[in-house]
């Protein structure tokens, strides 16, 4: 078996985004693209000779080969062992798992998340660190320059390795280990939760439904949920991972997870339903006819963190993404922890988690997680909610409106405009940054402009600047405008409004949020232009 040396050429986009390289799967077919940016990735990141790695993805279409080209591609540049999920399969929270278990030098993860699957939707890589998240910017800035000038790659002429068998076998004097994609992963959930108090709960007749949405959790929600903790097989929807995910949309929330979402607010409705999007590291939480977002779920988990075993010592601090609401901080007050904000995506939290300062990290994007791992987590957030519902026994709705009653309720919600011309999205932000003088005491009906900024961050750990994360709007009374350009989309520009306003008022507490934000709705409107510069009367999503 010999390595050949191939001789390419830089294609120029391979920039990665909130979350790694995403494009379409007739892109990465391309001859040497998939190759190139893997090749990129191995300059960039210098592991030393026999180095071992982590290899598996969501099982998408295009998955199984990218495995086989990436394992010859190791081989080839010197390491010594790479682990790989049985079939190539790994959710990203389990490769996060299995690299900080087996303290390997880092993981490749093949996901493009909770964009559409199948031969024309989307594929997606990213490379994680050996604490198990994802590179931060410095390194994926390094992978890109690295794909801006590469000039060859290295890769054996062999042939494929069998995944279908857990067990060590050899490429071209690499050692190739298929592991259980699942065991590893559901030994660490069984060490943080009360496992026996959620069989207890899921026998006495409370009923919840899980929508795997054919996505990778299906093999996961089966050995946790079912096989661990007595729910019915029934109980888990959707648990065939299909590499085009049955053609669905695998983005649990509101619109995209309308099968669940009929069964959780018709009739005779389970008590508790879920989602996990394409690579299981998303969660959408709802009780019976009640949706909580993802901002209120990470301040639940927050103010009731010390109810489940794992974090019965309290938690050191927390952390949410800019653009999530305030809720948390408001625990964080009340716990007298400290709360950080972040730029948008999990790689931001890594530096925080590793030193110590935050345990449990949140994204208004249907992402939650904890030190446990380093990637978002979505089972976890499921068996989370699972544990504080088996000892508190209360509807869900209950407990989100105690916490409001307790908290206030931070009303809140994202409007999605998704495949925009480019040029309408850019125009639309530089529309708003030329009006960043003129809006401060501004006046708009109840609210008045307290201050705009394109939001930076400073990592107070490694003092790295993340400049131009989204545009803020901040009114005087806590309300707040956020405008933010989507980097994980592969098709023209997706626009992310979020909104929130702070209502402490228990009277006001049922309103719908839309209804509780419609002035504010109206306020982005006027001073984005929204409706003429993007030509839509309404958003493609709503959560
Ligand atoms: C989106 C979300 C962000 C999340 C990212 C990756 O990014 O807004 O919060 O971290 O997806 O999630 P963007 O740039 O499109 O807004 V996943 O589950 O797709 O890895
Ligand atoms: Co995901």
């Amino acid at each position: 078996m010999s390595i050949q040396t191939i001789i390419t050429q830089p294609f120029g986009d391979q920039k990665p985004g909130t979350s790694g390289l995403r494009k379409r799967v007739t892109m990465f077919q391309q001859p040497h693209y998939l190759e190139n940016f893997v090749q990129s990735i191995f300059d960039a990141v210098g592991a030393p000779a026999g180095a071992s790695l982590v290899l598996g993805g969501d099982g998408r279409f295009y998955n199984v080969e990218a495995i086989q080209v990436i394992l010859k591609m190791a081989a080839a540049n010197g390491f010594g062992k790479v682990l790989v999920g049985r079939n190539g399969i790994l959710s990203t929270p389990a490769a996060s798992c299995v690299i900080r278990k087996y303290q390997t030098f880092g993981g490749i993860i093949l996901s493009a998340s909770h964009n559409p699957g199948g031969p024309q939707g989307d594929f997606g890589i990213k490379f994680n660190t050996s604490n198990g998240g994802p590179a931060p910017e410095k390194v994926t800035e390094e992978i890109f320059a690295r794909s801006k000038q590469i000039t060859q790659y290295s890769i054996v002429d062999a042939p494929d390795v069998a995944l279908d068998v857990p067990g060590e076998t050899e490429l071209a004097g690499m050692k190739v280990e298929v592991i259980d994609s699942v065991s590893d992963y559901a030994e660490l959930m069984a060490s943080l939760f009360d496992f026996a108090a959620i069989r207890q709960l899921l026998s006495s007749g409370f009923r919840l439904k899980f929508d795997a949405m054919h996505a990778v959790t299906g093999p996961y929600a089966r050995a946790i949920l079912v096989d661990a903790l007595g729910a019915a097989p029934d109980d888990v929807m959707n648990a065939e991972p299909l590499p085009d995910f049955g053609g669905g949309h695998p983005d649990p929330n509101l619109t995209y997870a309308h099968d669940l979402v009929e069964i959780m607010y018709g009739d005779n409705a389970p008590d508790f339903g879920a989602a996990s999007d394409g690579d299981g590291d998303r969660n959408m939480i709802l009780g019976k006819h009640f949706f909580v977002t993802p901002s209120d779920s990470l301040a639940l988990i927050a103010a009731n963190a010390r109810l489940v075993p794992g974090y019965t010592q309290g938690i050191a601090g927390v952390a949410r993404s800019m653009p999530t609401s305030a809720a948390v901080d408001r625990v964080a007050e009340e716990l007298d922890i400290p709360c950080y904000e972040t730029p948008t995506g999990w790689k931001f939290f890594g530096n925080l988690m590793d030193a110590g300062k935050v345990t449990l990290c949140g994204e208004e994007s249907f992402g939650t997680g904890s030190n446990h791992v380093r990637e978002k987590d979505g089972l976890w957030a499921v068996l989370f909610w699972l544990n504080i519902l088996a000892i508190k026994r209360q509807p869900v709705e209950t407990i989100v409106k105690r916490h409001w009653a307790r908290f206030g309720r931070n009303v809140y919600s994202r409007h999605d405009y998704e495949e925009l011309p480019s040029d309408a999205a850019n125009g639309l932000i530089e529309h708003i940054r030329a009006s960043f003088a003129s809006l401060p005491g501004k006046v708009f009906g109840h609210y008045r402009v307290k201050e705009c900024d394109d939001f930076s961050y400073m990592d107070p750990v490694d003092g790295s600047i993340s400049q131009k994360q989204g545009i803020r709007i901040l009114f005087e009374d806590g309300s707040r405008i956020v405008f933010r350009l989507s980097g994980t989309g592969t098709e023209g520009a997706t626009l992310r409004l979020y909104l929130e306003a702070f209502e402490p008022d228990m009277s006001k507490h049922d309103l719908d949020a839309q209804d509780a934000l419609s002035e504010m709705i109206a306020i982005a409107d006027e001073i984005a232009e929204l409706k003429q510069r993007t030509g839509r009367e309404q958003p493609t999503v709503i959560t």
